[in-house]
């Protein structure tokens, strides 16, 4: 198997661009077509301070990387749900990379904040762990961006993930998601612009880049991540794209057309009001966070600790 750009023994096979690539010719590759998809969909320019939101898996840390290389300007934002080794671990793969990019690390801890991990503060909550992940995450990186000054956040969403969620809510027909995925998410009332620079590159890729540039990530993911379903579906698009490679590629980008005619989110923004405690944009008196930190008793203390590498 030969590199189609030099002619050398390829690295990796790309079925989907009916291409293989030795690894310095796949690297930019890539690079070239996540830099296209920022241009083509508007997602960052030269004056945006971009967060990038790192969990210390392969994906956040290849993006943060990544922009890096491109010139944009890009600090890291980790939560740390207090899940004993796993969060430990990511915490210290994304710290090396602040290192070695040079760049500012801001963490927002859940033992801090609420004195237990995600897993004991659902319990407490009576919800399910991701869905009390999932609101205080989306909270708490916003506040971010607004506190520090940055216009854009940025989260490392791959192919697969979108495709295997589009998929699943297509399969139950959940209209109320329906059309809310996006490459990009513009900044609203109070709530910062986001963007998912790898919406078109696979996990594959975002993997191989993340090999080939000696990124020392975390491979085990988050132990409440991927539920049956999500790998259930995964794999389904996984077993059309081996038998007809582009599949996926094809399937969100016409997912981007129509979700554009359809123009979802000025419907959503006339519908919604503003959170009587902090502001930003709910659907209730209340939005989802403050609810949530009435019944758990506090009002939302949102503190950053903030890891700033030394000079080079
Ligand atoms: S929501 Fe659930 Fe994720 Fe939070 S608890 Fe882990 S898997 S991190 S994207
Ligand atoms: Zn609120």
């Amino acid at each position: 198997m030969k590199c189609r750009v030099c002619g050398a023994q390829a690295n990796i096979r790309l079925p989907q661009y009916n291409s293989a690539l030795c690894a310095g010719d796949f690297i930019a590759f890539f690079e070239k077509r996540v830099s296209g998809t920022i241009t083509k969909y508007g997602l960052l320019s030269e004056q945006d301070r971009a967060l990038v939101a790192v969990s210390g898996g392969k994906d956040s840390l290849s993006l943060w990387h990544l922009l890096d290389r491109l010139g944009f300007s890009a600090d890291g934002i980790y939560i740390d749900l207090g899940i004993k080794e796993y969060s430990h671990i990511s915490l210290v793969k994304t710290r090396q990379m602040a290192d070695r990019l040079h760049r500012r690390l801001y963490s927002f801890s859940f033992s801090e904040a609420f004195s237990k991990g995600v897993k004991e503060l659902a319990r407490m909550m009576k919800r399910p762990p991701c869905s009390l992940c999932g609101t205080i995450k989306r909270y708490v990186m916003n506040r971010a961006c607004t506190d520090y000054g940055y216009s854009v956040l940025a989260t490392g969403h791959n192919l697969d993930d979108e495709a295997s969620a589009l998929l699943g809510n297509m399969l139950h027909w959940k209209e109320e998601y329906l059309w809310k995925k996006g490459v990009v998410l513009e900044a609203e009332r109070g709530l910062a612009k986001k963007v998912k620079p790898f919406f078109l590159c696979s996990e594959k890729e975002a993997a191989a880049y993340a090999l080939l540039n000696n990124i020392d990530y975390i491979y085990d993911e988050c132990p409440y991540s991927l539920g049956a379903k999500t790998l259930l579906y995964k794999s389904l698009l996984n077993r059309v794209e081996d038998v007809s490679p582009a599949t996926k590629i094809a399937f969100l980008k016409g997912y981007l057309k129509r979700a554009k005619a359809e123009g979802s989110r000025g419907q959503e923004q006339e519908e919604k009001g503003s959170c009587s405690v902090c502001g930003y944009p709910s659907y209730g008196e209340q939005c989802n966070f403050c609810r949530l930190m009435t019944k758990f008793g506090s009002g939302p203390a949102v503190r950053f600790d903030v890891y700033v590498p030394s000079e080079p």
